[in-house]
């Protein structure tokens, strides 16, 4: 298998302490598509999200909830997967950071490290912001209104002393550099990249990885006193996923390094500073690629269960509908970018791109092709110049969007589409079949074979996006399995003049609230 062909992506995963909200569901939304969109494209796929069940911020949110830290885990995690089935997400798996398998994990990854030289017990004295679980310098934190130190994110800081365990991070200050240099497309977007290199160049502290005053979380091997820092358990999620301690898995050596691993801009640092030197120093691959998107806000302030207003992602595909909503997450905001959630923008997503753009084109062209081909895809004749540089689109939209897909630009991916689908809706007013229906039936037939094409390939590349609706419009156009796939776009995979094809439904109505 080349390494073209194996395609590891990764959600962050996600604590415990609440519920899932919109941000969450954006992030495994915008995976799902991608994982979706590398499976259709022929590439061997693994797709992994779970939950994030260790650390003082579930133990006090246990507490809080006057519930065992396990049994409340238990509770939350599951609401965590249950979203992933209303989003239609297609992982592989699902972990729990209190699983067997990932304390086996965590601790090998430990004792890797250590063995290596890159541990040492001393004590931290400093300033911790449990909401973040993030350990800030003095020079780091900043004054609220009310005068009081609080981190750069706004979370609340208290002082800590206690024992614990360091890495040697400041070792890694060089090799992380070079590792940057060498892999230019390692963090995107730029912008992230530029931000993660001045931190490092600003010179790297050590890091406290455990912590005695709180049990939640894994025993430090061989020192029971001390559990391992919550970031350090829940970064190697992503290798216990593929087998890990065992290099050999069949999983481990296929999917990593990882391809992708998606995450929010706020957890950056964790992911593309403090993970891969940590595998740097267990002597095991950096991930490929860390994409940092951007942050999703209500009436411009961040969702948060204290403001009251998370917006809860089952009531919006209760009232939008599951495909709409993945839809619009893509596509509204440029993937990267901070976004505002307006239910004004949804809805007319809904009717401008969905019912006006797309689903007109396909249902027009279908239902002409029942009304005015007897229900049969006609035979073509000789394809003229319009019909030709709209095919031409048409085939080549597979590999625009793939390369950008591959940068983690599905809006950029969801503009090419939607440039396919102006062409087309204007080529159907031009062309007028409807007129040469009356003056001119072979020309007819070609330009509706050549609209039916095009909305072929539009099926086919709208499911990773909206794969019920996708499935529904390909129905239309009886499609079977193994004609779905990117392989089958292009003219090899063309329609076949005279399949009889059943009365078109329209697949995207508008939203009428
Ligand atoms: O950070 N807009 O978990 P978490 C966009 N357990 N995305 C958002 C968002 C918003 N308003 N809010 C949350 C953690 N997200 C750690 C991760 S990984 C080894 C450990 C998404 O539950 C976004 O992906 O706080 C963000 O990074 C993530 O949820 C944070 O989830």
């Amino acid at each position: 298998m080349s390494e073209r062909d194996s395609y590891y992506v990764t959600t962050p995963i996600y604590y415990v302490n609440d519920v899932p909200h919109l941000g969450h569901a954006y992030t495994t939304v915008a995976c799902d598509v991608l994982a979706r969109f590398m499976r259709l494209d022929g590439r061997r796929v693994r797709f992994l999200t779970g939950t994030d069940e260790h650390g003082q911020k579930v133990e006090k949110s246990a507490a809080a909830a006057d519930t065992e830290p396990l049994a409340f885990c238990d509770q939350v995690s599951q609401a965590f997967r249950d979203l992933t089935v209303a989003l239609n997400a297609s992982n592989d798996d699902f972990i729990r950071t209190t699983e067997a398998r990932h304390i086996e994990s965590v601790q090998a990854l430990w004792k890797r490290i250590a063995d290596n030289g890159h541990i040492e017990l001393g004590s931290y004295s400093g300033w911790y912001a449990v909401r973040d679980e993030a350990f800030y310098a003095e020079d780091e934190l900043v004054e609220n209104e009310a005068g009081e130190k609080i981190a750069p994110s706004g979370a609340p800081v208290e002082w800590t002393e206690e024992p614990s365990y360091f890495f040697k991070l400041s070792d890694f200050e060089q090799p992380l550099l070079e590792l940057y240099e060498s892999h230019p497309d390692m963090i995107l977007p730029d912008s992230r990249r530029n931000e993660v290199l001045s931190f490092v160049r600003g010179g790297l502290r050590d890091l406290s990885i455990s912590r005695t005053s709180f049990r939640w979380g894994i025993p430090v091997p061989g020192d029971d006193e001390h559990v391992m820092y919550v970031w350090l358990d829940a970064l190697t999620n992503y290798i216990t996923a593929l087998g890990f301690p065992d290099t050999d898995a069949e999983l481990y050596k296929t999917f990593w390094p990882a391809h992708t691993h998606m995450v929010g801009k706020d957890i950056l640092r964790f992911h593309a500073v403090y993970w891969p030197a940590f595998l740097l120093a267990a002597g095991l691959e950096p991930p490929k690629r860390i994409f940092a998107h951007g942050w999703w806000t209500v009436d411009g302030q961040k969702m948060s269960k204290s403001l009251g207003n998370a917006l809860n992602p089952l009531d919006l595909i209760e009232r939008y509908g599951l495909d709409p909503l993945r839809f619009f997450m893509l596509r509204e905001i440029p993937f990267g970018r901070d976004g505002d959630f307006s239910h004004d923008a949804m809805v007319t997503r809904m009717n401008v791109d969905l019912a006006n753009d797309l689903g007109n084109l396909a249902q027009r062209v279908l239902s002409m092709v029942h009304k005015s081909c007897d229900a049969h895809v006609p035979e073509p004749g000789e394809f003229t110049s319009d019909d030709n540089a709209l095919l031409a689109q048409a085939h080549a939209l597979v590999g625009v969007m793939r390369d950008n897909m591959e940068r983690e630009n599905p809006t950029g991916a969801l503009t090419a589409f939607f440039d396919l689908v102006g062409a087309a809706n204007r080529y159907v007013d031009t062309m007028a079949p409807w007129t040469l229906k009356k003056t001119d039936v072979p020309r007819m037939k070609t330009v509706l074979y050549t609209l039916a094409e095009v909305v072929r390939h539009l099926a086919v590349l709208i499911q990773p996006f909206m794969p019920d609706s996708a499935s529904t419009m390909l129905d239309q156009m009886c499609l079977a399995d193994d004609a779905r796939s990117f392989a089958s776009l292009g003219s090899g995979g063309a329609l076949k003049p005279g399949t009889e094809l059943p009365k078109p439904q329209g697949v995207f109505p508008r939203f009428e609230g």
